[in-house]
């Protein structure tokens, strides 16, 4: 496909003052009337994007005129729009109607059926699948809304903004009109229609604005969206207190629908939810669903200003919304839970997802300048690293100009369609400083790599430690410049204080590297020892740090830390370095010194479990890639597991004694409980990797309280071999095959766990669904993105094993062909037979024929 560029913006040279849509909903057809109210900039051709759509007729009216028939002369219509070869000069109105099928749209874009019921999904291009529009986000517009279908399959016609009228019609039709005064870009478009159980609520704006809250489920499912309310209304409240902003419409709806290529999407007034984002109770739903609800609803919700209100003017601004709305998102968690574990869960996605995407042939800046496909660009490195930027500038100015700055873009820009630039200027106004070359981080792919040398004269009293940094060439950037990495530091004392230097104070300090290299200078006061330096403290930097330290060294700085996110950092490096070794062979038994203090680290941490439970994690593997080439997968899983068994052994008088206490109750989701539960599902995942433990993990799943440790123990179970293994997947199944999340887990588990050929046979299950965007990720991404020993497998059976779903996957639905070929993006780190195998799929993929979407980021892989 041909790339768009950022250097080929130009405005839209029509305004479109007021649509009008007017929908006849039937599932094989439905008419969509369209009337836009027009005001040109300029004379010229108009053109409007059109996919998919059957043109059934065109109307225009100058103003002051009559709507009359176009001429077939006047317009032309092809393959993605229509042109109005020469509109009038002056205003004028244009109606077209059209008709789609929203019964054959599998990709899931568009106008859609999920479960028998209508929905949309309109981000990033999907508008152009509904009707002739300018579809793109820089055309904002007021839309009113008249939906008509019939009455008795669908009892709730929804769309944005607030309902107006609505009535009955004949042969058991039935109509409903809603109007949003908020101008909005055409991907903020949402209609909902169908029957549902609604779970209502209301809210009450710190101004004292009432709004009606609804979340429209599947018939039987209300008590199930309880959580998700809950998590509304905090996230609502939470705008007011963090960043002053209300809710500005009288009624807030959402959504869940089975079918969905995402977690949600933000429609103003009307968000659309996966439904595995909204339904949640203790005996389905396990505390990382619900915590990932909350995070999803107050993701969505708080793009209500930070996206909707205020927009991107393309979309190689999408990080001006999806980083920002993260990093509002993170803090939202971080304030109802714990906020050092909330930044350390934080860190391990980045890592997991954004350090290797960075590091592969996909790496791309937070804002690109070109594209081939939009929807691909909805990445980690948009959202999450986009987010760690807004982080280290809030960091940097401090949170009360970091607020300021915040104000004055929600004053200066409500309304309209902006860009980066736009963004940072509020913030040079608010601070007076200039972020010309903090601004380099939007542009440059790559995780910057800072390298740490120490020196210590002693007889000085002076520790210099050295800092340089140094981005790897990536795709299309070959050199790299220095960009500001703001490092919180400390000097230790190594018995849990800090140590003041002769001209700066104990404190935590920020230090902002800007420069290729420099030197951070410590005079202590006469007679002092070497003090320890604790270095990108709370993560304060998107940056991978290499420090030249031995195992002790290692260990007595992670024991003289202060800051619970280097704690857990510090073992996480030397649990990395411990798996690399064992898995090259040159140790044979895991390192007992290290297993000890990992022990001693979670023991002292017994009364902050979800912490405690952190310090028990292993590595993926797949992060464990970017540390040493060629990557030896089925080595690396084997030596994580050795591992992961020997800390099982040292923990045993903990998990024993943890696990006979019983389970919180009654059941609470909220982060007290779910603390407690982390640790002992930690604890039962420990005690599968032993191997011996298969009665106690078999009574721990029978007599499992909630899904939480239901999971846990059949994860554990699954990973152990023989009848008990399948006696508890069979009877999962048994009990859960009626509810279709928990059979999402039940795929899952398994693939993540299980062999190619186990794949192999979720895939052939009558319940595997290739229209089913959760189900086919619960089968191809969990085992092509969890089980790299698998997957990776040398003699390309893992690859085999997908291959063909892949390809019939992307066949119906693009977006979810594309991202699951993104599995392939680390296959150059490989060892050389599985890369071989890696390399020959991905042109066998080609060669049978992706779509572009797939194509795009199958050609990327590969010669990247
Ligand atoms: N802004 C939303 C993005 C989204 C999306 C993008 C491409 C294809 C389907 C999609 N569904 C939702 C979600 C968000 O970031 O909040
Ligand atoms: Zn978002």
């Amino acid at each position: 496909p041909v790339a768009v560029r950022l250097a080929d913006y130009t405005p839209y040279p029509f305004s479109i003052d007021e649509v009008r849509l007017e929908f006849r909903l039937n599932p094989a057809a439905t008419q969509v009337r369209a009337t836009l109210k027009v005001t040109p900039a300029g004379n010229g051709p108009m053109r409007l994007d059109g996919e998919a759509l059957t043109l059934k007729s065109i109307r225009l009216a100058a103003e002051g005129a009559a709507l009359a028939p176009l001429a077939e002369a006047d317009y032309s219509v092809d393959e993605h729009g229509l042109t109005l070869t020469a509109p009038p000069s002056g205003p004028f109105t244009l109606e077209t109607t059209v008709e789609i099928s929203p019964e054959k749209n599998t990709a899931l874009s568009g106008l859609y059926m999920s479960g028998g019921r209508f929905c949309t999904q309109c981000e990033a291009i999907g508008f152009r699948r509904i009707t002739f529009y300018p579809d793109r986000p820089d055309v904002m517009s007021s839309f009113r809304v008249r939906i008509e279908a019939e009455k008795a399959a669908n009892p709730y016609l929804l769309s944005n903004g607030t309902p107006g009228e609505a009535g009955d019609l004949p042969d058991g039709w039935h109509f409903a009109e809603w109007d949003d005064p908020h101008k909005k870009p055409a991907y903020l478009f949402a209609l909902c229609a169908g029957e549902y159980d609604v779970l209502r609520d209301t809210f009450t704006t710190a101004s004292g604005a009432h709004v009606d809250l609804g979340i429209y489920v599947d018939k039987g499912e209300a008590g199930r969206a309880a959580w998700a309310m809950d998590s509304l209304k905090r996230s609502m409240r939470w705008d007011e207190e963090a960043y002053g902003r209300e809710y500005d419409l009288g009624v807030f709806n959402i959504v869940a629908v089975r079918d969905f290529n995402f977690g949600a999407m933000e429609n103003k007034g009307l968000n659309i939810f996966n439904s595995a984002y909204v339904l949640a109770d203790e005996a389905t739903a396990t505390d990382a669903d619900f915590e990932a609800i909350e995070s999803i609803v107050a993701h969505e919700y708080f793009h209500n200003w930070t996206g909707n209100r205020i927009t991107c003017r393309d979309w190689f601004q999408l990080c001006l919304k999806e980083g920002l709305t993260v990093f509002r998102d993170q803090n939202f968690s971080a304030d109802m839970r714990s906020r050092p574990v909330q930044r350390i869960k934080d860190v391990i996605r980045l890592r997991a997802r954004q350090f290797a995407e960075d590091a592969g042939p996909l790496a791309h800046s937070v804002r690109p300048d070109n594209y081939a496909a939009i929807d691909n660009l909805y990445t980690a490195t948009v959202y999450e690293k986009g987010s760690e930027l807004i982080g280290m500038l809030r960091r940097q100015i401090g949170s009360q100009d970091f607020r300021k700055g915040m104000d004055l873009y929600f004053n200066r820009h409500d309304g309209q369609a902006v860009t980066i630039e736009d963004f940072y200027a509020c913030f040079e106004a608010a601070t007076g400083q200039d972020f010309s070359q903090f601004r380099r981080w939007y542009a440059q792919a790559g995780t910057p790599e800072i390298t740490v040398e120490e020196n210590w004269d002693e007889a000085n009293t002076t520790l210099t430690v050295k800092l340089s940094q140094f981005t790897r060439p990536t795709n299309g950037q070959p050199v790299k410049k220095p960009v500001p990495v703001p490092l919180l530091s400390a000097l230790l004392d190594g018995k849990g204080g800090h140590v003041a230097a002769t001209d700066r104070a104990a404190e935590p300090f920020l230090y902002v590297l800007d420069t290729e290299t420099a030197e951070m200078v410590f005079h202590l006061p006469a007679g002092s020892g070497r003090p320890l330096v604790s270095l990108n403290r709370d993560f304060s930097a998107p940056v991978r740090l290499t420090r030249a330290l031995n195992r002790d060294e290692r260990l007595a700085l992670v024991r003289a830390e202060t800051d619970p996110f280097n704690t857990w950092d510090g073992l996480q490096t030397l649990i990395k370095e411990e798996i690399l070794t064992l898995a090259d062979g040159s140790q044979k038994a895991p390192d007992l010194a290290l297993v000890g203090a990992i022990g001693q680290a979670v023991r002292g941490a017994m009364n902050d479990p979800a912490f405690a439970a952190l310090l028990t994690r292993l590595p993926d593997v797949g992060e464990l890639f970017l540390e040493r080439e060629p990557a030896d997968p089925v080595a690396l899983a084997a030596a994580r597991r050795k591992l992961q068994a020997a800390i099982a052994a040292e923990l045993s008088p903990e998990i024993t004694e943890t696990l006979a206490e019983p389970s919180p109750a009654p059941y609470n989701p909220g982060a007290e409980q779910a603390s407690i539960r982390a640790l002992r599902s930690a604890f039962i995942l420990l005690l599968g990797g032993r191997g011996d433990a298969a009665e106690t993990l078999h009574d721990l799943y029978r007599n499992a309280p909630n899904m939480t440790e239901q999971l846990s123990a059949l994860r554990a179970l699954t990973l152990s071999t023989g009848p008990g293994r399948e006696e508890a997947l069979a009877d999962f199944e048994a009990q859960w095959k009626q509810n279709p999340l928990v059979m999402d887990k039940w795929f899952s588990v398994q693939a993540a766990l299980g062999t190619a050929d186990d794949v192999r046979r979720l895939i052939a299950h009558p319940d595997f669904d290739l229209r089913n965007p959760n189900r086919v990720r619960s089968v191809v991404a969990a085992f092509a993105m969890q089980n790299l020993a698998a997957f990776h497998a040398p003699d390309g059976s893992g690859y085999a094993a997908v291959e063909e779903t892949i390809l019939a996957a992307d066949k119906a639905n693009p977006a979810l062909g594309a991202r699951l070929i993104t599995a392939f993006e680390q296959w150059r780190l490989l060892e050389p037979k599985a890369g071989a195998q890696a390399q020959a799929c991905l042109k066998r993929l080609i060669a049978a024929g992706l779509s572009p979407n797939a194509m795009d980021i199958a050609h990327r892989a590969l010669e990247g």
